[in-house]
């Protein structure tokens, strides 16, 4: 079977090759959205044919694996978009800065998938640690008073659909994430403003970065509201982020340096309760 492949297939399919997901990636997110495999394969082999002047996708690929330290998880805002294509949704631009690259998602999560997140995160929740960088080891920290726990990459079906729609959405791939943080904060738990980078000076650091190098970006993302508090704070930048059930913060950094103004916490919640799934972006694969 094949089907003629209108110019904005076409533009997708090269944006998600420069953006460095391989043929199987590009092929297994066409399947996600519905199309036939035949179909999806006979699309990217016609577009793929009519790229000779870029490099071979295996190139593309070993550049992203390899990212330069210029190349960031960005969220494509050109245009101006008022939402943007995250493959199985349409997610919100609700607020950007530029420096640093700040975006206020909506809608990136539907409210079933939030519940079914805190749903099986809840029994292997345990009080949060933090990597230490002195050791590279963990440690429970007196500046972060909420619980939380890591799902494996892939662990369940929302996981896997969720680090896919991130993937397309910060165009990064769903192998340089690492697995999805969910915290819980009761009333007057906090995180203290903190840098999510690994702190180059620190000596535990060179142990942390062997799983797949820097954090470039966060991906903070509300699971439920709490009655007061619990926003996501820049104070470098003066930005306060409402925790809204199914939206979520999005912010890089180019290096592990606070000029990047990347400083950020999360305030105290004053009533009620909050969960937030975090996703962090490596430079490299992470294993
Ligand atoms: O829960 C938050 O708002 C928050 C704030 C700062 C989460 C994180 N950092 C994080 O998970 O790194
Ligand atoms: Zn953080």
């Amino acid at each position: 079977m094949t089907q003629p492949v209108t110019p904005e297939l076409r533009e997708w399919l090269v944006a998600q090759l420069r953006a460095g997901f391989d043929e199987p990636e590009v092929v297994a997110a066409m399947l996600a959205s519905g199309w036939d495999e035949a179909v999806a394969r006979q699309a990217l082999a016609s577009v793929l044919a009519t790229l000779p002047a870029e490099p071979p996708v295996a190139a593309v690929h070993a550049v992203t694996a390899t990212t330069p330290a210029s190349r960031l998880p960005a969220i494509d805002l050109t245009g101006s978009p008022l939402r943007v294509d995250a493959g199985d949704r349409w997610v919100d631009i609700v607020v950007s800065l530029n420096h640093p690259q700040v975006v206020v998602l909506g809608n990136l999560l539907s409210g079933r998938e939030c519940d079914a997140l805190i749903e099986s995160a809840r029994p292997a929740l345990a009080r949060s640690r933090t990597v230490e960088t002195r050791t590279g080891g963990e440690e429970v920290n007196a500046d972060r008073t909420s619980s939380g726990m890591f799902f494996q990459r892939g662990q369940t079906p929302e996981v896997t659909a969720l680090e896919e729609r991130i993937a397309r959405l910060c165009r990064w791939p769903v192998s340089h994430g690492e697995g999805i943080q969910v915290l819980h904060y009761r009333p007057g738990a906090e995180y203290k403003p903190h840098y999510d980078y690994f702190d180059p000076d620190e000596p535990g650091t060179p142990t942390i970065l062997r799983r797949g190098g820097q954090r470039l970006a966060t991906l903070v993302m509300y699971l439920n509201e709490p009655a007061r508090g619990g926003a996501t704070t820049f104070p470098d930048v003066g930005l306060q982020v409402a925790p809204v059930r199914g939206n979520a913060v999005f912010f890089s950094y180019d290096r592990p340096h606070p000029s990047t103004r990347t400083l950020h916490g999360g305030a105290p919640v004053i009533e009620g309760e909050k969960w937030v799934a975090t996703k962090w972006l490596r430079e490299r694969e992470f294993t």
